[in-house]
């Protein structure tokens, strides 16, 4: 470094550049050997110059560095503020994250066990469409089981509706058979009679081998059955019904030979053989020996059957040879 004092400027000239050159510049000069027209305030000022110099540069650096160290304070404290902030924000980001986390994990529960609740709802779907589909052959098939046996029934429904015309129709023939041949052995056995037996007497009708005396007057039961007994006769006895159709041909109320006389409730036949109980040929609520004086029967057309009444009526009788 050359320093170099300009006495007429009154400056201090150095060589910073070049400072052995300053150096030795210093050293050539021997002291004494200052510039003239100065003389030793010369040699004195460049020095209080320098040191003037040195003192404000030195309370410059110093204001630099308390400056700096103000403004590196404020930065400090901002600094840490902000890193609290920042330590704040983070604390708060970790607690998302872990409140995050602890959702993240709660929700992968949720979807294992959704996926597994899926899982088995899928395979249950799959055992029920099986079942469905087994359960929709059954029907179909059972729909066609149905169809064919209704269709069965209809026809047998059919079969059986003809087959009740067919049997009216061979009953009704049947009956027909059965009444003509009825009628055919009817009138075949009154022939034979007829050509067998010894013939009526005069007055007398024949019907179905007996002979028969129709009253043309009215009298008492005990006059009737003398009347019968004075022509040979009795009373007439009878055996069936188409001897009571044969009889109520000719009178409504006729005698015939019945009577409880000898000992009441006990009906008996004017030959003397006695009426079984419960049979004949009785109106409805008879015999009911009313006013306990009814001991002779009846027959009566327009009653279609018997019935007891006192004795002392008088009515047409039949005789029966
Ligand atoms: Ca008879
Ligand atoms: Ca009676
Ligand atoms: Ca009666």
């Amino acid at each position: 470094m050359s320093v170099e004092f300009n006495s007429s400027l009154g400056q201090l000239d150095v060589d910073y550049l070049n400072p052995k050159a300053a150096d030795e510049n210093l050293k050539m000069r021997p002291y004494g050997d200052e510039p003239s027209g100065c003389g030793r305030m010369c040699r004195r000022r460049p020095f209080k110059t320098a040191a003037v110099f040195l003192g404000l540069l030195c309370l410059l650096l110093l204001a630099g560095i308390i400056s700096l160290q103000v403004h590196y304070t404020k930065v400090g404290d901002v600094h840490d503020s902000e890193m609290r902030d920042i330590q704040t924000k983070y604390n708060n980001l970790t607690d998302k994250q872990n409140k995050l986390q602890n959702n993240y994990s709660n929700l992968k529960q949720d979807r294992n066990l959704l996926e597994t609740k899926y899982i088995n709802l899928t395979r249950e779907r799959h055992q029920l469409q099986i079942s469905y589909d087994t359960l929709t052959k059954l029907r179909d098939d059972s729909q066609t089981s149905l169809t064919s046996l209704r269709k069965q029934r209809d026809d047998l429904r059919n079969e059986k509706i003809q087959l009740a015309a067919e049997k009216e129709e061979l009953q009704r023939r049947f009956e027909l058979v059965t009444s003509s041949r009825d009628g055919i052995q009817e009138e075949l056995n009154s022939l034979s009679l007829n050509m067998t037996e010894k013939p009526c007497q005069q007055g007398w009708t024949k019907f179905n081998g007996s002979c028969y005396y129709i009253s043309t007057s009215s009298k008492t039961w005990i006059k009737s059955k003398k009347d019968c007994e004075d022509r040979g006769a009795n009373l007439v006895i009878i055996d069936n019904r188409k001897e009571i159709d044969f009889i109520t041909r000719f009178n409504d109320r006729t005698w015939i030979g019945l009577s409880d006389t000898v000992r009441e409730g006990k009906w008996t036949w004017v030959d003397g053989t006695d009426l079984q109980v419960g049979a004949g040929f009785w109106q409805r609520g008879e015999p009911n020996d009313a006013d306990d004086g009814e001991d002779c029967v009846e027959l009566s057309r327009s009653g279609k059957g018997w019935n007891d009444v006192p004795c002392s009526n008088k009515f047409s009788w039949v005789c029966e040879e």
